[in-house]
């Protein structure tokens, strides 16, 4: 190539070169620029390399002119990556600002259980009345839930609860000592395994809480229990809330009084509540509490089976037996003690028809608690 034809070559990519400056928008379309004009393998470049076949003397020119094409595109690019920077930071601090007008994102939100509502209103009105609050474990030996409670081997009370039994067996070893006394085989006298099995109510808590407290004692104790039970209103798993009072001189009276307080705070101050004898083998007299019908007001409706009452828990003074089994002395101390289901008085509470809807994890019933 002749001086001529180069430098024409060098002006022809001049005028490319700024006018694709135009085009540029942005950091990274400015740096591909520059690789494409002024890099190693450039454009530029590429002219240069054939500026050792000219003449010494043409030389000179040549690479001036090329050089004033370098410099001009460098100044003009140094100015427009400046400008091309403002506007990309402008672009940044606009999408981080807030508008704080906008409405605010609404977050789903939990709530409590309609079972847990009623359980917690049950454990604050005792909780008032003095009482404390136990726990036991819903895996149980056959000792705590039936024989400390009075309930005699093969004695037809057991059938009133029906029972869940599990695989394994209490071995009464005293590893095991939570599961309650050995009792001898009548025949051989040695310890008999009796089965496990999931508790059938929470009175094995009152038992195991006079074990290891002595008298006063004022307890109540909620949680799940298990029964081969499954209708519209019996659930095989549900919650029964316990209570246990025990001190010297404790009456019937002292039962229907706090029985009665307890119902109509759940209920409402006029609700009539009456006491049915009734039997429970761990209380004597024993009692069934019935309550005024909530739906008709004791006239007598679907609910209440026409006689216009409800009966929703089960109370007694603690027979003297069971304050021997844990060797509470029954000449010095008396006691009362009841146990509810906490089910049964949500859906008078709430007016639920079907115990189902409590397990069902359906929205629709839970949000309207
Ligand atoms: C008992 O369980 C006694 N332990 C209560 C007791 C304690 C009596 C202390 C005396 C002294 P009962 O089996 O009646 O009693 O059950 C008590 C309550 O549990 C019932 O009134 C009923 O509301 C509820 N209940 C019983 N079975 C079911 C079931 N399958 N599903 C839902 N609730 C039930």
């Amino acid at each position: 190539m002749t001086k001529e034809e180069i430098l024409a070559k060098i002006e022809s990519l001049r005028a490319n070169a700024v006018g694709a400056l135009d085009s540029l928008d942005s950091l990274h379309s400015l740096q591909e620029y520059k690789v494409q004009f002024l890099g190693k393998s450039g454009a530029l470049t590429e002219i240069l390399k054939s500026l050792g076949g000219l003449h010494p003397e043409d030389r000179p020119v040549v690479g001036q002119a090329a050089n004033r094409v370098k410099a001009e595109i460098e100044s003009k690019l140094v100015s427009l990556q400046e400008t091309i920077s403002l506007k990309e930071q402008q672009k940044q601090t606009e999408a981080k600002q807030v508008d704080i007008s906008l409405p605010g994102f609404s977050f789903a939100h939990g709530f409590r259980h309609p079972l847990r509502i009623v359980e917690e209103e049950i454990e604050s009105i005792f909780l008032k009345l003095g009482f404390s609050i136990y726990e036991g474990p819903d895996i149980e030996s056959d000792y705590y839930n039936f024989e400390a409670l009075n309930f005699p081997p093969d004695h037809p009370a057991r059938e009133m609860q029906d029972t869940f039994y599990i695989g394994g067996m209490a071995s009464h070893s005293p590893a095991s000592p939570s599961l309650g006394p050995a009792k001898p085989d009548p025949r051989s006298h040695k310890p008999v395994a009796l089965p496990l099995l999931l508790r059938t109510h929470t009175s094995p808590v009152q038992i195991r809480a006079m074990e290891k407290n002595k008298p006063p004692l004022y307890m109540i104790c909620p949680g799940a229990v298990y029964r081969h039970d499954d209708d519209v209103t019996h659930s095989p798993m549900f919650h029964q809330v316990e209570g246990l009072m025990v001190d010297t001189k404790i009456t019937f009276g002292d039962l229907k009084g706090v029985l009665t307080l307890f119902c109509q705070t759940i209920f409402g101050k006029k609700l009539k509540v009456r006491f049915r004898p009734s039997f429970f083998p761990f209380v004597e007299p024993g009692a069934e509490v019935d309550i005024a019908c909530v739906l008709c007001n004791g006239k007598g409706c679907r609910v209440c089976g026409g006689d216009g009452w409800l009966e929703i828990l089960g109370a007694g003074m603690v027979h003297p037996a069971v304050l021997e089994n844990v060797k509470i002395d029954p000449k010095k101390f008396t006691g009362f003690a009841f146990g509810l289901g906490v089910e049964r008085i949500a859906m008078l509470k709430y007016g639920i028809d079907d115990i189902r809807l409590f397990y069902q994890t359906d929205l629709r019933f839970l949000e309207q608690f």
